[in-house]
C-alpha cells in the first residue's frame, strides 16, 4: 500500500516528501491548488479538518501536522530519529517539538507577519519574529556545537536536518525586504547539518521534483549573500 501526500511544491508538506523519499516509503501525490479552493474542498477537510499541509494518507487513517508525521513515519519505518529504545530518544523528540511548536511559529510569523495583527503593525511585528528566530537557531546552534548528535549530524540524514532545511529556507528568502531575510551565517555547525542534508539523495531528488534549487536549504535563490 502506497502513502498519498497532499501536496504544494515548497510547502510544510516538502518536508514529508523529504522524509519519504528518505525511508523510501511508496507514497503519491495529491497535488493541492489553494487558489483553486481545494483547501476548503470536503474531500481534503475529511483528511486534514484543519486545512493545512502536510496531511498524510495512511493504511490506519490519516495523520496531519509535520511533528506527528514525522513520529508516525518513524515509528513504522525508523529511519529518521532514534528508536524506542535508543538513549537519545528523548533529546531528539525534544528538539523536534521545539522545531514544531516554536521555531516552526516564528517563521510562520517571519513570512506572514500581516497575520498576527494586521498590515499596520506587520514591521515591527516581523522585526520581532526575525529576532526570535535567531534566538531559537542560536539554541539549535549551541545543542549541536556541544552534543553533535547523530539525529541532526552532517553524517547521517534525519528528518529533523531536513525539517529545518525548509523551514530556514524560507526565511533565507521568503520576506520581501532583504533586511528581513534570515542569514546562516552565524551559525556553522547548522550550516555544516544542513549543507550536508542537502547533498543527501532524497534531498536531490526532492529538489528536483519540488523545484527547490541547487541549494535548497543554504543558499536558496534570493537569500543574502
Ligand atoms: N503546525 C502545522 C502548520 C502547517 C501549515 O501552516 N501549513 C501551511 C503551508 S506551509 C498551509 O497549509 N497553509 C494553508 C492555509 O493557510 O490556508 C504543521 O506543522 O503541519
Amino acid at each position: 500500500m502506497s502513502y498519498i501526500l497532499y501536496h504544494v511544491p515548497d510547502w510544510g508538506s516538502s518536508v514529508i516528501r523529504l522524509v519519504l523519499e528518505e525511508i523510501g516509503a511508496p507514497f503519491t501525490i495529491a497535488p493541492l491548488d489553494w487558489d483553486a479552493g481545494d483547501f476548503d474542498s470536503p474531500a481534503f477537510r475529511a483528511v486534514n479538518p484543519l486545512g493545512l499541509v502536510p496531511a498524510l494518507q495512511t493504511p490506519d487513517g490519516p495523520v496531519f501536522e509535520t511533528a506527528a508525521i514525522i513520529l508516525w513515519l518513524n515509528a513504522r519505518h525508523g529511519g529518521l530519529g532514534p528508536g524506542p529504545t535508543d538513549p537519545e530518544r528523548g533529546a531528539f523528540r525534544s528538539w523536534l517539538m521545539f522545531t514544531s511548536n516554536t521555531l516552526h511559529q516564528t517563521v510562520l510569523t517571519l513570512i506572514h507577519p500581516d497575520r498576527v495583527a494586521g498590515e499596520q503593525v506587520q514591521d515591527i511585528v516581523q522585526a520581532r519574529a526575525l529576532e526570535h528566530l535567531n534566538e531559537d537557531v542560536a539554541q539549535l546552534e549551541a545543542m549541536i556545537a556541544k552534543k553533535d548528535p547523530d539525529w541532526l549530524s552532517p553524517r547521517k540524514p534525519g528528518a529533523l536536518g531536513y525539517y529545518l532545511g525548509i523551514l530556514l529556507r524560507w526565511a533565507m528568502y521568503l520576506p520581501e525586504d532583504p533586511g528581513m531575510r534570515f542569514s546562516l551565517r552565524p551559525y556553522p555547525a547548522l550550516r555544516a547539518v544542513l549543507a550536508a542534508h542537502e547533498r543527501f539523495p532524497a534531498a536531490l531528488r526532492t529538489a528536483s521534483s519540488d523545484g527547490l534549487g541547487d541549494t535548497p536549504f543554504t543558499a536558496p535563490d534570493g537569500a543574502l549573500e
